[in-house]
């Protein structure tokens, strides 16, 4: 067991290596990639395409310790029977959940464009949750994953920041896990509200969670 402590906002971030989980939320293509599910919204997804690379760095380090990772995805059943109308509806997309696009049906599960992208694809052994919300939590046995494991801390990268990584922060705050988010692996399609989401985490004495660097905990770790 390892005692990592990471300099962060609002003050350092402590873990042991047995009792945190590394949480990839959502890099999949239909968030990440040109014809999938986050361009159907209008976005310019090549905004979140920075969070990659730094994000592959800190899995690598996860890996070659032998430190849980976790990879989550967004999606639905073939026959979207978990996809309440008030989400499907949402909006006014080019094309709809269910639908079918340029990587198959838009957050389907077993569609391409439902899959992680392959710069950051989870291996054998890791955990690959899959969710109908934006929340890890809902709907879901993360906790139950979580608790068995004995982890009590969450190094957290995903996207977008403040969708389904902010509602799954806050998920594990309130179920008393602590979140050290990484600023540089997470990303939205609003550079703005990516700002916003991080400073909320961190305000009023780490009141979500902790915010770093990938930097930061990768020279913390020994
Ligand atoms: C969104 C997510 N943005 N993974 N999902 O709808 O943040």
């Amino acid at each position: 067991m390892t005692h990592v402590t990471v300099p962060a906002t609002p003050w350092a971030f402590e873990f042991d290596s047995d009792a945190v989980a590394l949480l990839c939320i959502d890099f999949q293509r239909d968030f990440m990639e040109p014809g999938g599910f986050g361009e159907s919204l209008g976005n310019d997804v090549s905004t979140l395409r920075t969070a990659i690379a730094p994000t592959s760095a800190v899995l690598a380090a996860f890996r070659e310790r032998g430190w849980t990772v976790i990879h989550t995805r967004e999606g639905h059943r073939a026959d979207l029977t978990d996809l309440f109308p008030a989400k499907r509806d949402r909006g006014n997309p080019s094309l709809r959940i269910g639908e079918e696009g340029p990587m198959g049906r838009l957050l389907v599960r077993g569609s391409k464009g439902h899959d992680i992208i392959p710069e950051l694809a989870p291996i054998e052994g890791e955990v690959v949750l899959d969710k109908p919300g934006k929340g890890s939590f809902y709907a879901t046995d993360l906790e139950t994953i979580l608790r068995a494991r004995g982890i009590r801390q969450l190094v957290v990268t995903g996207v977008t920041t403040e969708v389904c990584v902010q509602t799954t922060v806050r998920e594990a705050n309130d179920r008393g896990f602590e979140s050290l988010i990484l600023s540089d692996c997470t990303g939205s399609y609003f550079p703005e509200f990516h700002a916003s989401a991080l400073e909320m985490f961190s305000a009023q004495g780490a009141i979500v969670g902790w915010v770093g660097t990938s930097a930061d905990l990768l020279d913390s770790l020994p």
